[in-house]
C-alpha cells in the first residue's frame, strides 16, 4: 500500500476539496451566562421551572457576591424545583469547539439523607432558529456527586460536545428528593464555556477517493474495472490539530458481517496532520476480497487519557459483468 503523508497547503493543490481545512479559531467566551452569580438580587437571565414560590434569590448562603438561589423544599420531581437561563447562549462553531458547564452547590441538612438529595445540571442545545436539537441534552449529573451536606461543592462537566448544527445552548439546573427531607439546596456561580475542542474529540472527514480522480467514490473495481473507474481506494483523514500527546493509529477494514478482513495500519504512532493511504481490495493474504460492502474504520487511541475517537467509512467493491 501506499502511504503518503503531506501538508496542508498540498493538500489543498492536490485535492483542492473536501474540507481537508480546518480553521483553528482562538480560544474564545468564558462565563456567558447573564447573571450566573445571581448578583442582582432578582432572576435576570434566567427563567424558573417549577413552583414559583419555591425558587428563591438569597442572601443567607452564597458561594461568593451577595446571593444564591435557593430551592426551598424539594419534591420528588426536577421539575418542582428547576431554574433554566432565559436567552440563548450563542457557542462558537460545535466542529472546533466543546463546552463546559459548572455550578457550584449547598445542599443545606434538615433531616439528613445526603443520598435522598438529586441535583441535575445540563445543556440543551438548539440551532440557528432555535429549535431545540431533541435528545442531545449533555452533561446530567445526579445527586451522589454532592457527599456532604452544609458545603458548597463544584460540579463542573466538560469535554461536552454540541451537535454539529447547534447554534446555542440554554442551561437547566433542578433538583428533587427521594424522601420528604426538605434539604434545601442552593446554587451560585454557573458558568458556561468553551475551550478548543481536543482532537480525540474532533472529527476526522475521513473520506474515500479514486487514487487518480480525487473523486469521492461509493464503489471501486480491483480486479476488473469498467473503463474510467477506480480499481483502488484511497483513504483520507486528517489530524485536527497537532496531537500534544501520544496517539496511535488504527486502520482497519471490516465486511458487512463485522469481521475483520484487513489490517491497514494497526498501532501506527500518529504525528502528520493528514494521512493518506491506498486500500487495493485485498484481503489480509493479499488475495481479492469478493464484490460487496466494506467498512473502513480508523480508530486514533490516545496513550496518556486512552480517549478514542473513531471515524468510519462505506465503500463497495464492484466487478465488471
Ligand atoms: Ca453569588
Ligand atoms: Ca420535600
Amino acid at each position: 500500500m501506499a502511504k503518503k503523508t503531506i501538508g496542508i497547503s498540498n493538500v489543498v493543490n492536490k485535492i483542492g476539496i473536501v474540507g481537508i481545512v480546518w480553521i483553528l479559531i482562538s480560544s474564545v467566551p468564558i462565563n456567558a451566562v447573564t447573571n450566573g452569580g445571581f448578583e442582582s438580587g432578582t432572576f435576570s437571565g434566567w427563567s424558573k421551572v417549577g413552583t414559583d414560590s419555591s425558587i428563591l434569590i438569597t442572601n443567607s448562603r452564597k458561594k461568593n457576591g451577595f446571593y444564591s438561589c435557593q430551592f426551598k423544599d424539594p419534591t420528588t420531581s426536577f421539575d418542582g424545583r428547576g431554574i433554566k437561563t432565559a436567552g440563548y447562549i450563542s457557542i462558537p462553531p460545535p466542529d472546533n469547539y466543546c463546552f463546559t458547564v459548572s455550578g457550584w452547590f449547598y445542599v443545606a441538612e434538615e433531616l439528613g439523607e445526603i443520598d435522598a438529595t438529586y441535583i441535575q445540571i445540563y445543556v440543551k442545545w438548539y440551532n440557528s432558529g432555535g429549535t431545540e436539537l431533541s435528545g442531545k441534552d449533555t452533561g446530567y449529573v445526579s445527586g451522589t456527586q454532592i457527599d456532604r451536606f452544609n458545603r458548597w461543592t463544584n460540579v463542573s462537566m466538560s469535554l461536552l460536545a454540541a451537535p454539529a448544527n447547534a447554534a446555542s445552548g440554554r442551561i437547566f439546573i433542578a433538583c428533587k428528593e427521594t424522601v420528604n427531607n426538605n434539604n434545601d439546596v442552593f446554587v451560585d456561580d454557573v458558568e458556561f464555556a468553551s475551550s478548543v475542542m481536543p482532537p480525540y474529540l474532533k472529527r476526522m472527514d475521513l473520506s474515500v477517493f479514486d487514487p487518480d480522480s480525487d473523486k469521492e467514490i461509493n464503489v471501486f473495481f480491483p480486479l476488473s474495472a469498467p473503463a474510467g473507474k477506480p480499481t483502488k481506494c484511497r483513504i483520507v483523514f486528517n489530524a485536527p490539530t497537532t496531537f500534544a500527546t501520544d496517539v496511535r493509529c488504527n486502520i482497519l477494514i471490516y465486511d458487512i458481517k463485522g469481521r475483520l478482513v484487513r489490517t491497514i495500519v494497526r498501532g501506527e504512532k500518529f504525528q502528520a496532520s493528514h494521512y493518506d493511504y491506498d486500500w487495493d481490495g485485498k484481503d489480509v493474504n493479499q488475495q481479492y476480497l469478493p464484490c460487496g460492502i466494506y467498512i473502513i474504520s480508523v480508530e486514533l487511541a490516545d496513550q496518556d487519557t486512552g480517549n478514542i475517537i473513531k471515524s468510519q467509512a462505506v465503500v463497495a467493491i464492484g466487478r465488471k459483468l
